[in-house]
């Protein structure tokens, strides 16, 4: 590829792309001929895993970013803004999901680890970035937010108890820090924290959409890729977990998929023309049929409530230090 080529190449940001989901997206878009950069909190794991899945040396850069640390998303945003490249899109992938911890962790700023990590860190990234997508040389910037199932009581797959509910936001409003550690106030879940984390997700890209998607022309989406049940997602459960969940959703839901093609998923929303259209939450089912056709779900009752996206919105700007 010669210098001109490799300017007109499309950049991506992928966080967490050091295992499962995110360094299978990584890998499909390097194929695709984008130029990635994988930003990770551990940089030597990220190295190895790219060299795993046999990523060209020079289709991607490691980036140091810890989604918990407000201070170093911020680093983070000024440490890619130096090297002067254009940005075409962003995956906010990266997540922790903490079943079995009986009290809650904290991030750097105080904040719960899990709601920190997967919403606070990515809510404050996306809205830094907007800038940097705004400007970016393509037609159409993409910034996609991964999304789950079980975000969703609606759909079987979120039926499980405990159920997400932010209630009225009552740990966000008092400031979510000791002795608060939900977002609706009430006693720590860990399993609901992270369903929780995931409805906010949802809840940012529909804000995104209705805030930016008109003046900025950012097609702004989020996704539920199947189950990939075979992720280190998975690496704080019971082993006995790790060990029948794979098989149980393979044989039994039919929700299992690889992590391959849920990589090949995340990259089809990022880069293919058939997901152009803005504020869509895109799945290919519940149960996994063989070459199932992607649609536009509708997500849950709480991550369609306006009310709510609004209220989110403000209050996450304020414990992010963007109000
Ligand atoms: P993995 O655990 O394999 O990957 C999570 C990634 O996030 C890892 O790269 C991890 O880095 C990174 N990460 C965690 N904490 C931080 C942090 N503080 N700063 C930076 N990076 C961090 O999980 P999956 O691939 O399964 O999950 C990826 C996404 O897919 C998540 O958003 C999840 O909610 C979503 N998803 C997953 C499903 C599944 O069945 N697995 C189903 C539906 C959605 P490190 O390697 O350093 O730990
Ligand atoms: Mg669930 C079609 C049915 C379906 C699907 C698609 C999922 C996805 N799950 C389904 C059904 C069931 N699950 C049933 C019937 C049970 C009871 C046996 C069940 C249980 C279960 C547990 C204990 N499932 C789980 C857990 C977890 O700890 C995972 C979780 O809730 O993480 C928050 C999980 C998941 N099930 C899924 C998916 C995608 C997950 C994992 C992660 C995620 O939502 O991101």
């Amino acid at each position: 590829m010669n210098g001109m080529e490799k300017d007109r190449q499309s950049t991506v940001i992928i966080t967490g792309a050091s295992s499962g989901v995110g360094l299978q997206a990584a890998k499909a878009l390097a194929q695709r001929g984008w130029h990635v950069i994988m930003a990770c909190r551990d940089l030597d794991k990220t190295e190895k895993a790219a060299q795993t899945v046999e990523m060209p040396q020079d289709s991607y850069r490691i980036m140091q970013i810890d989604l918990a640390s407000l201070e170093s998303v911020r680093q983070f945003v000024n440490n890619f803004r130096a090297r002067g490249k254009s940005l075409n899109a962003l995956v906010c992938n990266a997540a922790i999901y903490m079943p079995l911890i009986k009290e809650p962790l904290r991030s750097p700023e105080g904040y719960e680890l899990t709601v920190a990590t997967n919403h606070l860190g990515h809510f404050l990234l996306c809205n830094l970035l907007l800038e940097d997508l705004k400007k970016s040389q393509s037609v159409e910037p993409r910034l996609v937010i991964l999304g789950t199932v079980t975000h969703n009581p609606d759909e079987l797959g979120g039926k499980i108890p405990p159920r997400p509910n932010l209630g009225d936001f009552k740990g966000f409003a008092e400031g979510f820090k000791e002795p608060i550690s939900m977002i609706d106030g009430n006693k720590f879940e860990p399993v609901k924290a992270y369903k929780d984390s995931k409805v906010c997700n949802v809840l940012t890209m529909r804000e995104l959409h209705r805030r930016y998607h008109e003046s900025t022309g950012i097609t702004f989406s989020s996704l539920y890729p199947g189950c990939v049940a075979t992720t280190p997602l998975f690496r704080n459960h019971y082993p006995l977990f790790q060990k029948l969940f794979p098989l149980f959703q393979k044989y039994i839901t039919k929700g299992f998929v690889s992590e391959e093609l849920s990589g090949e998923r995340v990259a089809e929303v990022v880069a293919d023309p058939e997901y152009s259209q803005s504020g869509i939450y895109w799945s290919w089912g519940n149960r996994q049929k063989k070459d199932g056709k992607s649609f536009g779900q509708k997500v849950s009752p709480e991550a369609r409530d306006d009310e709510k996206a609004a209220r989110m919105w403000d209050l996450s700007a304020k414990l992010v230090g963007l109000a």
